[in-house]
């Protein structure tokens, strides 16, 4: 038996009739109406209000009905032995990988700066880099990070990546560990962030972080608002250090309505959209887990709560 936490929107409403047409025999449940908490035995979850998961006392499985699960192992109560698997289809990287290239497109052709000048009816030519001049650096080389680093390297332009552990990926300047963070940062025209939020990455985007890329870098944000130092953000735009900045995800979501990254000339925010699963890939890897936990057979794609991630 399942139980769904937070279904807030359509998304889940068709997310849920689709995994009933599919497994019919299951006995689904939608929260909060889960009935007894013991019967529970698999959790699909995106935002699980703090404590619920140690509602479940027979709970074998905790399905992240995302890529990350930050959302997840924040609850300090989480139950410490049942094992969490996080969404990781191909097809969710493909998405990001369009939409980390067109923001990183957008910045090479300096989008924001023609916009800014269309404004003033200036017609004023600016300096483009080629694209083997144009440095694009993607922090965290996981299952996102990786597919979208090579998409943009196909595209010809010179691609480097950071991890924790070294890797060797065709085409990719790899860089690794905390030693090699300033050298990697040092030639990146675009930072392009998609590390998970952990303890040891949130802030990462900070002021000793932009002061190492080259003058007028830009930033996509499209790991987790925690990041992120919206107060450096917004000094290394006034300073020039950053050109610009493509923001997907935020510290508050939605971003409240007076916020000012909402109005900022030199911000492109957009609401969490980067990579959205598409319902059929979701209901096949939530069908796939429960097949495997019926069988006994090994899980896929599971976090190591220790890293956290
Ligand atoms: P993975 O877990 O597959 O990859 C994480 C990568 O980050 C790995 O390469 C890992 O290194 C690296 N990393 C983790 N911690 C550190 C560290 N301290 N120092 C250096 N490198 C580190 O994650 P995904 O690629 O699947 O997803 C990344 C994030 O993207 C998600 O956690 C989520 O926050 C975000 N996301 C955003 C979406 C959106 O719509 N905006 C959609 C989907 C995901 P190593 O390989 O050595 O372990
Ligand atoms: C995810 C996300 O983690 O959409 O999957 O942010």
């Amino acid at each position: 038996m399942l139980a769904e936490i937070e279904p807030t929107d359509t998304w889940f409403t068709e997310l849920i009739a689709r995994l009933k047409q599919h497994r019919s025999n299951i006995d689904w449940r939608v929260w909060p109406e889960v009935g007894d908490p013991k019967e529970i035995e698999i959790v699909l979850a995106w935002y699980p209000p703090l404590g619920t998961l140690q509602m479940f006392p027979n709970l074998k499985l905790i399905l992240s009905l995302g890529a990350g699960v930050d959302h997840i192992l924040q609850d300090s109560s989480l139950p410490p032995d049942v094992p969490i698997a996080r969404l990781v289809p191909n097809k969710l990287a493909l998405q990001m990988a369009d939409y980390v290239m067109q923001s990183v497109l957008a910045c090479k052709c300096r989008v924001i700066d023609y916009r800014d000048l269309q404004q003033l009816r200036r017609w004023n030519p600016l300096f483009t880099p080629n694209r083997y001049q144009f440095i694009v650096g993607v922090l965290g080389l996981g299952a996102m990070g990786r597919i979208v680093a090579q998409r943009l390297s196909t595209i010809g332009l010179s691609v480097r990546g950071w991890s924790q552990s070294p890797k060797e990926i065709e085409g990719i300047d790899c860089f690794f560990g905390n030693e090699q963070f300033n050298a990697f940062l040092s030639k990146c025209c675009v930072l392009v962030n998609l590390l998970p939020l952990t303890t040891a990455t949130k802030g990462i985007l900070s002021h000793a972080t932009f002061a190492a890329l080259p003058q007028a870098a830009y930033l996509i944000n499209v790991g987790r608002g925690q990041h992120l130092i919206e107060a450096d953000l917004l000094k290394a735009l006034e300073s020039g250090q950053l050109a610009g900045a493509y923001l997907d995800v935020f510290n508050t979501e939605p971003l409240p309505r007076e916020h000012p990254f909402w109005s900022h000339p030199r911000i492109v925010v957009t609401p969490h959209v980067a990579a959205v699963g598409a319902l059929d890939d979701v209901v096949d890897y939530i069908i796939d887990a429960i097949a495997r936990i019926e069988t006994g057979s090994p899980l896929k794609n599971l976090v190591d709560r220790n890293q956290g991630y």
